[in-house]
């Protein structure tokens, strides 16, 4: 699988899918969940209340899928991340889950790109260094068959040195 790193929003990524960083309500908060679901229109929350009502609310490493509404992106797929304690370990195992499982789903639809936000590293203060870690090596040791190229998007500076280190 190829992997690509951009600097900016991941609502202006034109990829098959684009994953959130959600929370398990599905119904939106801040950070990079309500910048996806104010470009991507109400369609994206009206599939998120319908998954809701089917399987309740998703589990913490758990990822689901809606359209990608108004979106450049054909899906969105909703992953959520751990908030970040003192239970380091199963934070990091849960923020690995979040990549395997999005990447899984991806795969079920037999998309091609998917776009990465740096999941945890905003309002649940996942130490970002660690993060950028868990993520490029959870993508790097997935076997895809259809998946063809990841893209980490970094929205903020420090993401976007400690990913560029990574990835080169
Ligand atoms: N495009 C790409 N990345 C972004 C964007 C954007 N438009 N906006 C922010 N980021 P966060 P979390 C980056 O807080 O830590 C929400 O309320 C941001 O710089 O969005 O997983 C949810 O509903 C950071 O690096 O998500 C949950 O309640 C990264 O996205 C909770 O926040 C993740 O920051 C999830 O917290």
């Amino acid at each position: 699988m190829k992997i690509e790193l951009i600097k900016g929003d991941i609502t202006k990524i034109e990829a098959d899918a684009i994953v959130n960083a959600a929370n398990s309500s599905l119904l939106g908060g801040g950070g990079v969940d309500v910048a996806i679901h104010r470009a991507g229109g109400v369609e994206i929350l009206e599939e998120c209340k319908e998954i809701r009502n089917r399987q309740g609310k998703c589990k913490t490493g758990e990822a689901v899928v809606t359209t990608g509404g108004n979106l450049p992106s054909k899906y969105v797929i909703h992953t959520v991340g751990p908030v970040w304690n003192d239970d380091e370990e199963r934070c990091c195992g849960l923020l690995s889950n979040c990549y395997i499982n999005s990447l899984k789903l991806a795969e079920s639809l037999g998309i091609k790109t998917i776009a990465f936000p740096n999941i945890s590293t905003g309002i649940y203060r996942f130490p970002k260094e660690l993060a950028a870690q868990i993520a490029v090596n959870a993508v790097k040791n997935f076997q895809p068959e259809t998946i063809e190229k990841a893209i980490f998007v970094c929205f903020d500076d420090e993401n976007e040195m400690i990913y560029r280190k990574l990835i080169d």
